[in-house]
This record gives C-alpha cells, sequence and structure tokens, in this order.
C-alpha cells in the first residue's frame, strides 16, 4: 500500500520541490503538503494542503489522524541568517517541531520521519576540508546548534525507543524553482538570477570562501533515497554527511561567464561571512555512499547551464 506522506514546510526552497518530486513517486492525492500559509500559490493549487503551524503539536497531531498519515517530512525551520537575528524564534521552531513528529512516531500514530540536518552542526574547530561523518562538532549559530542537538534527540528517539528518523546534513543547496529564505548560502542562488536580470551580481561572500553545496536535484534524489533505503542499512542515525560540489564566490562566477561572457561580479561581506567562516569547506560523505549508495549527478559546470536555462525561461515568461 502507498504511503500516505505529511510535508510540513512544504512552501520552502527544498520543501517545495520535495512535494513535487514525491508526488510524482506515490502519487498527488498520497501526499498532503502543509504550511504556516499559502506563500507558494502553485503548490498550494497543485494538490491536498493544510495551513499548519509546526510549532502546534495538536494541530499536527490531528492533521495525521484526519489524512492516515505513515510518513512525515519535517522541513520547516529557521535558517543560519534568520536565526541569529531571532534567536529564541529559532529555537523555538526548529527544537519543537522536531519534537512533535518524534513523539508522533514514538507513540505510533505515525512510522517514518524525515528530518533535515545540515553541514551548519560543524563549526571553528571541526576539521574544514573533507570534514568526517564524526568529528568535533561546536556550531556557533543558533541554527547550527538547533541542528546538533535534533541530530542527538533523533538518535536518542530511534535507539531509546525505536523511531524510524532519517537526517541527512544538507549542504548549501541551489534551486530554480523557489527561493530560498534567510540563509548564508543563499547567493549561490541569488547571483543566478541577478545574472539573467542584471548581468551582475554583488555577493555578500568574499570570493574565496570555499563551501559545500549541491544542486536541488541532487539534494531531493538524496531524500528520496534515504527513505527507501533498508533500514538495517543505516548506520547512521543523528545525521549523514551529505556531500556533492564544494565552490567559491569567485569559481561559481566563473562557470557563469563561461557561458555569459560579459557577466560581473563584486564582493562586499556582510554578517554572514562570519557564519561562512565557521563552516567546512568540504565533506567527506563516504558513509552515505556506502552504507545507502548515494552518489550526486550535478557538478558546478552542468548546474549552472541548467540553472542559467530554466531562470532565462522563468524571467522571460
Ligand atoms: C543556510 N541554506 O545557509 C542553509 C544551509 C548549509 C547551509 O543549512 O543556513
Amino acid at each position: 500500500m502507498s504511503s500516505k506522506i505529511l510535508i510540513i514546510g512544504a512552501c520552502g526552497q527544498i520543501g517545495t520541490e520535495l512535494t513535487i518530486k514525491l508526488r510524482e513517486i506515490h502519487g498527488v492525492d498520497n501526499v498532503i503538503a502543509s504550511d504556516i500559509n499559502t506563500r507558494n500559490l502553485d503548490l498550494v493549487n497543485a494538490g491536498p494542503f493544510v495551513i499548519l503551524d509546526a510549532k502546534n503539536f495538536n494541530a499536527i497531531k490531528d492533521c495525521c489522524i484526519n489524512h492516515k498519515i505513515d510518513t512525515v517530512y519535517l522541513m520547516a525551520a529557521l535558517l543560519s541568517a534568520t536565526g541569529e537575528k531571532y534567536p529564541m524564534e529559532a529555537w523555538d521552531l526548529n527544537m519543537n517541531s522536531l519534537f512533535h513528529v518524534l513523539n508522533l512516531a514514538k507513540s505510533k500514530q505515525i512510522k517514518k520521519v524525515f528530518w533535515p540536518s545540515s553541514i551548519a552542526v560543524f563549526g571553528p574547530s571541526t576539521p574544514r576540508t573533507q570534514t568526517p561523518q564524526h568529528t568535533i562538532c561546536e556550531p556557533t549559530t543558533v541554527y547550527g546548534i538547533t541542528k546538533q542537538v535534533g541530530e542527538r534527540w533523533c538518535e536518542y528517539y530511534h535507539e531509546k525507543y525505536g523511531v524510524d528518523v532519517r537526517s541527512i546534513r544538507y549542504p548549501g543547496i541551489i534551486s530554480h524553482k523557489a527561493m530560498p529564505g534567510g540563509g548564508t548560502t543563499d547567493y549561490a542562488v541569488e547571483i543566478y538570477h541577478e545574472a539573467i536580470k542584471e548581468g551582475k551580481y554583488e555577493s555578500f561572500l568574499s570570493e574565496n570562501t570555499h563551501l559545500p553545496m549541491m544542486f536541488m536535484d541532487d539534494a531531493i534524489k538524496a531524500t528520496t533515497e534515504i527513505m527507501a533505503a533498508n533500514s538495517e542499512h543505516l548506520s547512521i542515525r543523528s545525521s549523514y554527511n551529505l556531500s556533492a560540489i564544494s565552490f567559491s564566490p569567485k569559481e561559481i562566477a566563473e562557470s557563469i561567464q563561461a557561458e555569459m561572457p560579459n557577466f560581473k561580479i563584486t564582493f562586499k561581506p556582510d554578517f554572514r561571512q562570519a557564519i561562512a567562516d565557521s563552516w567546512p569547506s568540504s565533506i567527506d560523505d563516504s558513509v552515505a555512499r556506502k552504507d545507502w549508495n548515494w552518489s550526486h549527478d550535478f557538478n558546478l559546470h552542468t548546474m549552472t547551464k541548467v540553472m542559467l536555462r530554466e531562470l532565462a525561461k522563468t524571467y522571460k515568461s
């Protein structure tokens, strides 16, 4: 029997494309999209949608009962830059939404949970290149703290209560279907939009700031693959390192200039530079590749081609 899925935070950057993909796999009527508001009308009108506050346990429970949900993807969160502006709101949303979903799984109301972590769990004391799966995690952002603590709770609920929760540490994610919101890696999305609209971009990170990144199609592939993996094969129940490409603002600009020779980039670092400087420059994801056969498809050059092609269409229409 097909899964009945609830996506919390479906209107976000990842949630938008995850909803589309899960509906392709499981059928539109088997995937309930939800968010705190209806900010993405295309998504709201494309299939079952409910307004849902990720901080409201009873609302989530009632939704799961009413729609006979067995699997929840919890995609709602305040990201790194926003979390520094509103620390208590970030703690409240990021942590309490996770407890609500883990407790529904503990009480067997639902069977399976996906929860996104992030490379933000790492901090300045973490080895910066090819960061290993098991290493020092001393995050210096509120967002990173919520992800580090969330990973500990996911592993605890799995070990203590047998909850089938699965998680991956997303790098920065680049997509053209939905804008990111409040992240430090958002420059890598903005740059493509500005390249098409203005032919130039002022980066809020300095030119040689290397960060782990990934095209959205690869992130969605990893998410659906880990959720389909045989539970016995999953040796990590905190969160898996995941990697695809690593690049700097200078390198992504050069990949754009290969397609648009007149594109110009300038650099004006802001408060997000300190956040980026606290994160690794590349990630060792060999455990994910071993446990559930993960592999990425897009490199910087192929991603740039797709992004510029699709955004040119978007802005033309
Ligand atoms: C952020 N896009 O910038 C998110 C992500 C690795 C970064 O978690 O906050």
